[in-house]
């Protein structure tokens, strides 16, 4: 897949409903329903957005104060389609990525971001709450 924006993968309604925040020209709905990461990337697609694409520092911090306590998070990364090439659901490379972990291996292909300490590399069958993204039309 090419790189696009990860707008074009959105509905442009998604994001003014309760529960949805806003930050910059996205906005951000967090799920505590524990869902595999296939699951919750298809609930994303299901709200008209995706799970988060998050691409720098500033964004992570907003995410993490958004989130607050929760301890596991999936965001929209995968190294599926070939091991070690990690891509965000747009199809794009990961230019911000703050891995604690290095254990990557072929069990481990689904993004989740911890609390504290940074991304792991996590198996994708594992159920835990989720983040997705849209387009915010609101502000
Ligand atoms: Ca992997």
């Amino acid at each position: 897949m090419s790189e696009k924006s990860w707008k074009v993968y959105v509905n442009k309604d998604a994001g003014c409903e309760e529960g949805w925040h806003s930050y910059k020209n996205s906005s951000y709905f967090y799920s505590t329903e524990d869902l595999t990461w296939y699951d919750a990337r298809d609930s994303s697609l299901e709200m008209g957005a995706t799970l988060a694409v998050i691409t720098d520092e500033a964004e992570d911090d907003f995410v993490g104060d958004l989130i607050g306590g929760s301890y596991y998070t999936w965001l929209g990364a995968t190294d599926e389609d070939l091991e070690g090439s990690w891509r965000w659901v747009t199809g794009a490379e990961l230019k911000f990525s703050p891995w604690f972990n290095v254990l990557d291996d072929n069990t481990r292909n689904c993004l989740i971001r911890r609390s504290v300490f940074g991304w792991i590399h996590a198996t994708c069958d594992f159920t835990t709450s989720y983040l997705c993204e849209g387009v915010n039309s609101c502000a």
